[in-house]
């Protein structure tokens, strides 16, 4: 039961793939997964990309091409989320671990991708990351420097350091409300989150279609799709 939560003042919010799931994007570890039809070893890891840099940039290439469908557009639960950190008081800090943009194409504001973004290349040789809709390949020259060769996704491997960790722990040592939407917690440090909160004190709520693997962690969930679930959740909370 959401209730009313009157010194809510910091909220933190974990989305996952889950939320994206109903807007007819596939999650990583459910039966019909990413994981299922591909290796992380061959596709999400520097090593990987080092090896076979064309499987890599045209494994992101599809997902990118099919982000771009018309088809795909922000569910139910983005949309809440936009809207409650609208109409929220306190300080509200949305934290995914999704590439995608449909949390951005919903409306929320303050958001931190912290596993990169599907729609954005970075340049190895001069840092350079922007906006980038097409296909990428191994021979793409730099947008800013010009040199070939060293574009790669904007996106977090497995091994690679996710971004803006000093602002997510910042903001977790000090919310007193944690939200995990749609994920499964089987990846660090996001799975680590909850234990972050808990320590700040902060009252802590899992939103998931089933427990994850960190679902003894949380005082209270609610399972079930989350475009059913997290739109009443959150009309349920003061908005201060
Ligand atoms: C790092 C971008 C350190 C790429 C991703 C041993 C122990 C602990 C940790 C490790 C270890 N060995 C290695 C590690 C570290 C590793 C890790 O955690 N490995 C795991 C697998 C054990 N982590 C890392 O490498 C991270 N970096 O640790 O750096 C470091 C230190 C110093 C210097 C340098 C480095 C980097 C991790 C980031 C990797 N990149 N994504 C891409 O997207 O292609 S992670 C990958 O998993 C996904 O992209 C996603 O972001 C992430 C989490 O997945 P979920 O979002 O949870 O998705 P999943 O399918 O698992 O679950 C979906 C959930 O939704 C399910 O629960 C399901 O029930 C639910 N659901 C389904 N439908 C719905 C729904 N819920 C609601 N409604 C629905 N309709």
């Amino acid at each position: 039961m959401a209730g009313v939560m009157a010194e809510t003042r910091s909220i933190v919010v974990l989305t996952g793939a889950g939320i994206s799931r109903e807007s007819g994007l596939h999650t990583f570890r459910d039966a019909d997964g990413i994981w299922a039809t591909v290796k992380v070893e061959d596709v999400a890891t520097p090593e990987a990309f080092a090896r076979d840099p064309v499987r890599v940039q045209d494994f992101y290439n599809e997902r990118r091409r099919g982000l771009a469908n018309s088809g795909i557009a922000p569910n139910p639960a983005h949309r809440s989320l936009a809207e409650f950190e609208a109409a929220f008081a306190g300080d509200f800090l949305l934290v995914t671990q999704n590439i995608d943009n449909l949390h951005e194409r919903a409306g929320s504001n303050n958001l931190i991708h912290m596993h990169g973004e599907l729609c954005k290349a970075r340049c190895e040789e001069c840092g350079d990351v922007g906006e980038w809709l097409d296909d990428l390949f191994t021979d793409t020259a730099c947008p800013a420097c010009g040199k070939a060769a060293g574009m790669r996704p904007h996106v977090v491997w497995f091994g690679e350091m996710p971004f803006e960790m000093d602002r997510i722990n910042e903001a977790l040592e000090s919310c007193d409300l944690f939200v995990s939407i749609g994920t499964s917690g089987n990846v660090y440090p996001a799975a680590g989150f909850v234990q972050a909160a808990r320590m700040a004190g902060a009252r802590t709520v899992e939103l998931n279609l089933e427990p994850s693997q960190g679902a003894t962690l949380f005082e209270e969930a609610v399972y079930g799709p989350a475009g059913a679930i997290v739109p009443g959740w959150f009309a349920n909370l003061d908005t201060g």
